[in-house]
């Protein structure tokens, strides 16, 4: 199955097969969550095996990293060709002290393919940071990735200060340790497994809070 070869691929390293690879799958029409979830997010979680299992270290999940967003960077502007009106304004980011940005990233693209007006701070942003950003950019909605344990403790502070600073801002987080449960002991408005379920949380808060207006 070619997908299985965008897999293979980027456990290879293979920054420009990769890409060419997901052109092809694109230019054949396949699903682009199957290019996705079966080529590209698959062969990050082997990643995460291998490094587990000392099979990997951190040279080798850094490149990995840098194959998965040459595709992921191929796939982008179909992930956000759909623009609709605009939804709302997010601002996004890692939380301090974390560095892994490709799922974060991901979410970003997948909130402006449905109409977000998205801010992308990037990484290792502290609850400071969100505050700053969600009065200069009028935020509606602050999202929050964080891909380490160490580092749920900086997103419980951000929520706080974002709470602190004006209670219409919604919060969401997410990233694979962070829980619904957590999100409800530190007090985010709402939290998202993966991408395309923060686009649905996403639109159910703004639907919401117009009808609260
Ligand atoms: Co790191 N790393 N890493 N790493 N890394 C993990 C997370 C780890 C699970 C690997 C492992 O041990 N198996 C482990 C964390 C253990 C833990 O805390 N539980 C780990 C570790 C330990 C580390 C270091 C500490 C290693 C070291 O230095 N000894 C170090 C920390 C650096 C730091 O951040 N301060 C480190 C470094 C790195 C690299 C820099 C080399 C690189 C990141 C490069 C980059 O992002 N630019 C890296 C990578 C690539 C990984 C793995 C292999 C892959 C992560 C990834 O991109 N997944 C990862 C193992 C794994 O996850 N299987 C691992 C694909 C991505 C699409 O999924 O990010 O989960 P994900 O995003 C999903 C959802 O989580 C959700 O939607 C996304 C898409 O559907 N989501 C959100 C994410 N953010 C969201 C925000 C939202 C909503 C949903 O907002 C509302």
């Amino acid at each position: 199955m070619a997908v299985q070869e965008i897999f293979n691929a980027v456990l290879a390293f293979e920054r420009d097969r990769t890409a060419d690879l997901v052109k092809e799958e694109l230019q054949k029409q396949t699903d682009l969550q199957l290019i996705l979830n079966e080529g590209l997010i698959r062969a990050m979680d082997e990643v995460g095996r291998r490094f587990s299992t000392g099979e990997f270290f951190l040279p080798e999940m850094l490149l990995a990293a840098k194959t998965m967003k040459a595709g992921l960077e191929v796939l982008r502007p179909h992930l956000s060709s759909n623009m609709g009106e605009l939804m709302g304004t997010v601002v996004i980011a890692t939380v301090k002290g974390d560095l892994h940005d490709i799922g974060k990233n991901l979410v970003a693209m997948m909130l402006e393919g449905a109409g977000f007006k998205v801010i992308n701070l990037g990484v290792d942003v502290d609850a400071d940071g969100f505050v700053r950003a969600a009065e200069e950019h009028k935020a509606d909605l602050i999202c929050m990735s964080a891909l380490l344990t160490t580092t749920m403790p900086a997103m419980a502070a951000a929520v706080k200060a974002v709470q602190a600073y004006d209670r219409r801002v919604q919060t969401m987080v997410g990233g694979a340790p962070v829980t619904k449960v957590f999100a409800d002991q530190i007090g985010a408005t709402a939290y998202s497994a993966d991408a395309p379920d923060a686009v649905v949380m996403a639109r159910k808060l703004m639907t919401d809070r117009v009808h609260k207006q």
